[in-house]
């Protein structure tokens, strides 16, 4: 009798109950995050209440990997990386395209049939309402399937989207675009599988923020003035 009790106590009351419960549940552990707002997370599946995005499951990192939290979030470190524009033009991305100007940049493949297309209408209406606005704001929009995208097939894109002069649609090797676009926070994996994240930035202010590329034309419009007026 003696013995039996002793054996419980040692199960239930000397095991501490954290470990049991953790051999207990030894699955892959994750949660459920706004491919856009990654502040937003759920134990489960759901939509983005910001953005209205579904949720995507992300694996828990590791505790000791935590960033530290002193980063701040508009912090964003434009490459400076060598790409094409639709007019076979070498620029530098960083140099050309962003440096002391006000941006907004999207992210796209020309045979994209999905999410692409009404990215594009969209920033066409956006630059119609900064030219009605006399704003000086730049339009960006990088190929995430530059082995395909070639400066031809972007100039093609950009005719069908009736993009203006002030909006470059950029190209390049694969290795620099990838680069670009994990250094821009967008590291694609599957072409078919990328958000539709917009950059908007104030490279002089130093002022970046993001916002999901299929909102209204206005709201963006609105955010791109803001990050304009930025000192
Ligand atoms: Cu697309």
């Amino acid at each position: 009798m003696l013995t039996k009790a002793l054996a419980i106590l040692l199960l239930f009351g000397f095991v501490p109950p954290m470990n049991f419960v953790a051999a207990q549940t030894r699955k892959p552990v994750g949660h459920y995050e706004c491919p856009m707002h990654p502040d937003v997370t759920s134990k489960k599946p759901g939509k983005c209440p910001k953005c209205g995005m579904t949720l995507r499951f992300t694996k828990d990192k590791p505790k000791e990997e935590a960033p530290p939290a002193e980063t701040p979030s508009t912090a964003v470190r434009i490459p400076d990386v060598a790409v094409l524009d639709q007019n076979g033009k070498a620029l530098n991305f960083y140099t050309d395209l962003v440096k002391g100007k006000v941006v907004a940049i999207n992210f796209v493949f020309t045979t994209c049939t999905t999410i692409c297309p009404p990215l594009t209408a969209t920033f066409r209406r956006v630059q119609q309402q900064l030219a009605e606005q006399n704003s000086s704001a730049q339009l960006i929009s990088v190929s995430v399937d530059p082995a395909v995208d070639t400066p031809e097939r972007l100039r093609d894109f950009a005719a069908k989207f009736k993009a203006e002069p002030g909006w470059a649609f950029v190209t390049g090797n694969t290795s620099d675009i990838n680069s670009l676009l994990q250094q821009l926070g967008v590291a694609i994996t599957n072409k078919n599988d990328h958000t539709p994240m917009i950059l908007i930035g104030n490279d002089e202010a130093g002022y970046w923020t993001r916002a999901y590329g299929l909102s209204s034309p206005t709201s963006l419009v609105k955010l791109i003035t803001e990050a304009a007026n930025r000192k």
